[in-house]
C-alpha cells in the first residue's frame, strides 16, 4: 500500500514529506486535478496546512473540496504574483506592523509644486479651455467597488440621488457630464476626428450586479453601452495571524474568508484587462479617476485637465485647501536621506507625527494663510496615459499595500478579527522614478468636493466646523456651488439661510440645478447669462436643455425649463409663485424612502412655472 501511495506521489511529482503535514488533504488527493494538486502544493509550501485540518475522508463533501480549489485558483490568478506573493508580502507587512515601523521612516516632507486655481479668473478660464480641447483624448474611470459602510445605505452609492430637485442619481450625473464634455470637445474638433469618451467602472461582488442593472434599466443614461466597461475587482484572502495563515470563512469551512482589497486594484485591472493599451492605440492621452459620490467633481474637471496638459503633469492629484488636522490626507513631497523622493498623499494621521519627527515641533499646523501648506487630497487623479502604461509594464499594476490589524493586546501576537492587505489608488506614484512629473491642482472646496460618506447620526456628531460629508451636505453643496457660479457670472443671488436637517446645520441656498449639457465650463455659463438677473433664496430653478439662456430674469418661486437640443429658449421677466418648499423629515422615520430620509428633508412642490420646448425653433419664456 505504502509503495502504491509513493508511486502515485512520484507520478504526480509530489513531495511526500510536504503532504505528510496535511494527512487529511493527502487522503483526498485522488479527487483533485493536476492543477489543483499544484495549488495544494503551493499552499503547503506557504505554511497553510491548517486549511485542510478539518477535511473528512473522500466521499464526504467532495464537491465542496473541489470548489475550495476553484476559489484558491481565483485568489491565485487575481493577485499579481499569485498567492505566494500575497502571503510573502503579508508576512513582511505584518512584521513591520508588529515592530511599529513607520513606512515614512527616513523621509522628510516638504510642499510640492502645483497649481492653485481661483475660480472664474482669466487663468482658470484658460485652463478650462485647454481642458476642453484635451478631454476628447481622455478616458474616465469610476471606482465604485466600495460598500459605503459608513453611509449605511442599503443600495449602491452611485444609485443615490445626487440632489432631489431632479432626483438625478450620481451615476446618471457622471454619465451626463462625460457626454457633455464629449460634445463640447467634438464641437471644437469639427466634423472629423469625433470621439466617444470611454468610461470604465470598477465594481466588486458587492456592487457589480446592481451597477449593471442600474445601467441597463436606464439605457446607460444616454451613453452607448459599448462606451462603458465594467471591471470587477476580487476580494483578497483574510489573514489570521502574523505568519499570514489564511483565515477559514466562519460560515463555510471549505472557503477562505475574503475582504475588499481597496480601490488601488483599479490599476492592475485596467492593465490586465487590456483597456489601457486599447485606449492608447485609439490615440487617447489621459485617464481620469474619480470616486462614487462627489456631485461637484465635474465642475473641477476641465480646468484640472488643462493644468495636466499645460504643466505636463504625468500625475495630477486634485486637491482642496486643507485645515491643519482636518481628516483628509495631505499631498507632500517626501525626500529620503538616501536621495529618493516622491510626491504622495500622506494620510492625516501620519502627517502630524511625520512632521514632528522631522524638525517641525508643532506638527500639522496652519501657516500664515490660515491653512495647512499641504493641500488636501480629494482622491481624484489625472494620469497621462503613455507614462502610466510604461510604469504598469514594470509593476503589472501592483500598488504598495498596507495592513491594519487590530491587535488583541500589546504583545501584538493575536488579532481581534482577521485582517487583509489593502491598497489605495493614490499610492500609484510611490513606485515612480524621480523623473516623473507629479503635481497637484488646488481648487476651492465649494467647487470641487462634497462626497456623501457619513450616515446622519455620525455626521451630526462631528465636531463643529468639520465637514459632514453626508447626503444632506452633499446636496446642499451642489446648490451652493451653482449659486456661487451664477453670482460670479453676474446674477444677483440672495445670501443663504442656515437650517438644521438630521441634526446638521447647513447653509441653504436657492435650489438651482442645470444639466451638464447646459454648461460644462464657467465661460459657457457666462455666455448664457446676460442682463440683470436675480434669484431669491426661496427659489428653485431647473434648467434642462442645451440652448437655454437667462436674460433679465427675476425669479422668486420655482421655474422648470426644458428643451430639445435644437431649440433656443430665452428666459426672462419676473416670475413669482409659491415655489417648492423644503420640509424636515427625520432619518429614523421609516415611512419615508431611505434615499430621502437620510438627507433630512423632502421637497414639497407647491407651485411652479414649468415649460417644455419640444419643437425646434427660437422661443421666449416670459410670464
Ligand atoms: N472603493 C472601491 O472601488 N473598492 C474598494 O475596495 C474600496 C473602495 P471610500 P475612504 O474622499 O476624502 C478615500 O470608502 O476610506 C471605492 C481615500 O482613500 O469612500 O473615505 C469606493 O466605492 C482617502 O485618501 O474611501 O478614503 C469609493 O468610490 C480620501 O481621499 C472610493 O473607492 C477619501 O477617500 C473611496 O472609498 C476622501
Amino acid at each position: 500500500m505504502a509503495s502504491t501511495v509513493e508511486s502515485n506521489f512520484s507520478r504526480l511529482n509530489i513531495n511526500a514529506d510536504l503532504f505528510s503535514s496535511a494527512p487529511n488533504l493527502q487522503g483526498n488527493l485522488s479527487l483533485l486535478s493536476s492543477e489543483q494538486i499544484e495549488l495544494a502544493k503551493m499552499l503547503l509550501e506557504m505554511g497553510q496546512s491548517h486549511l485542510f485540518q478539518h477535511w473528512p475522508e473522500p466521499g464526504v463533501d467532495d464537491d465542496e473540496k473541489k470548489s475550495f480549489f476553484d476559489q484558491v485558483a481565483r485568489l491565485n490568478a487575481n493577485y499579481p504574483g499569485g498567492l505566494v506573493s500575497y502571503i510573502k508580502n503579508a508576512r513582511e507587512l505584518l512584521a513591520d506592523s508588529k515592530e511599529g515601523k513607520n513606512p515614512f521612516d527616513g523621509f522628510t516632507p516638504s510642499v510640492p509644486t502645483g497649481e492653485v486655481l481661483t475660480f472664474g479668473d482669466d487663468n482658470f478660464m484658460k485652463f478650462e479651455e485647454t481642458g476642453i480641447q484635451e478631454v476628447g483624448d481622455a478616458a474616465f474611470v469610476l471606482v465604485a467597488g466600495g460598500l459605503g459602510e459608513r453611509l449605511g445605505y442599503n443600495g449602491i452609492k452611485v444609485a443615490l440621488p445626487s440632489e432631489t430637485t431632479n432626483g438625478t442619481c450620481f451615476l446618471q450625473h457622471y454619465i451626463e457630464s462625460i457626454l457633455a464634455l464629449q460634445e463640447a470637445s467634438n464641437r471644437l474638433r469639427g466634423g472629423e476626428n469625433q470621439r466617444e469618451i470611454p468610461f470604465a467602472i470598477m465594481t466588486s461582488d458587492d456592487t457589480h450586479k446592481r451597477t449593471l442593472e442600474l445601467l441597463e434599466s436606464n439605457d446607460y443614461f444616454g451613453m452607448k453601452p459599448t462606451q462603458v466597461k465594467l471591471l470587477k475587482q476580487e476580494k483578497v484572502a483574510c489573514l489570521d495571524d502574523n505568519d499570514a495563515r489564511l483565515a477559514v470563512d466562519p460560515h463555510n469551512k471549505y472557503k477562505i474568508q475574503t475582504k475588499p482589497h481597496g480601490h488601488g486594484d483599479v490599476h492592475s485591472l485596467l492593465y490586465s484587462s487590456g483597456l489601457l493599451n486599447s485606449w492608447f492605440d485609439a490615440g487617447l492621452k489621459w485617464v481620469l479617476f474619480f470616486q462614487d459620490t462627489n456631485g461637484l467633481l465635474f465642475k473641477a474637471i476641465p480646468a484640472s485637465l488643462g493644468v495636466s496638459s499645460i504643466r505636463k503633469f504625468h500625475v495630477n492629484s486634485l486637491a482642496v485647501p486643507r485645515k491643519a488636522k482636518e481628516a483628509i490626507g495631505g499631498i507632500a513631497k517626501l525626500t529620503h536621506a538616501d536621495g529618493r523622493s516622491m510626491v504622495i498623499n500622506v494620510e492625516y494621521n501620519q502627517l502630524d507625527p511625520l512632521l514632528r519627527a522631522t524638525g517641525h515641533p508643532d506638527g500639522d499646523v496652519n501657516d500664515e494663510t490660515g491653512y495647512s501648506p499641504f493641500p488636501g487630497n480629494i482622491n481624484q487623479l489625472i494620469l497621462e496615459l503613455g507614462p502610466y502604461i510604461e510604469e504598469l509594464k514594470k509593476t503589472g499594476g501592483a500598488i504598495k499595500e498596507f495592513v491594519n490589524p487590530k491587535y488583541k493586546d500589546a504583545s501584538k501576537t493575536a488579532f481581534k478579527s482577521s485582517t487583509r492587505l489593502e491598497c489605495m489608488m493614490q499610492d500609484y506614484p510611490k513606485t515612480l522614478p524621480p523623473t516623473a512629473r507629479v503635481g497637484f491642482t488646488v481648487m476651492d472646496t465649494w467647487l470641487a468636493y462634497a462626497p456623501v460618506k457619513n450616515n446622519p447620526e455620525d455626521a451630526a456628531k462631528l465636531p463643529k466646523g468639520n465637514p459632514y460629508h453626508s447626503a444632506t451636505s452633499g446636496e446642499m453643496a451642489i446648490y451652493r456651488a451653482n449659486n456661487l457660479i451664477l453670482r460670479k457670472a453676474g446674477v444677483q443671488i440672495d445670501d443663504p439661510v442656515n437650517q438644521q436637517f438630521n441634526g446638521q446645520e447647513v447653509e441653504v441656498w436657492s435650489r438651482i440645478t442645470w444639466k451638464p449639457k447646459w454648461a460644462v465650463t464657467y465661460s459657457e455659463v457666462k455666455r448664457k447669462v446676460t442682463g440683470n438677473c436675480s434669484i431669491s433664496q426661496r427659489s428653485t430653478m431647473l434648467i434642462n436643455g442645451r440652448n437655454i439662456s437667462l436674460e433679465d430674469l427675476s425669479l422668486d418661486g420655482a421655474l422648470l425649463v426644458s428643451s430639445v437640443d435644437d431649440t433656443e429658449v430665452k428666459v426672462g421677466g419676473s416670475i413669482h409663485n409659491k415655489g417648492w418648499v423644503l420640509e424636515n423629515v427625520d432619518y429614523k422615520d421609516s415611512s419615508v424612502p431611505e434615499e430621502i430620509r437620510i438627507r433630512g428633508f423632502r421637497i414639497n412642490k407647491v407651485e411652479q412655472l414649468e415649460k417644455n420646448y419640444s419643437e425646434p425653433g427660437k422661443n421666449k419664456l416670459e410670464p
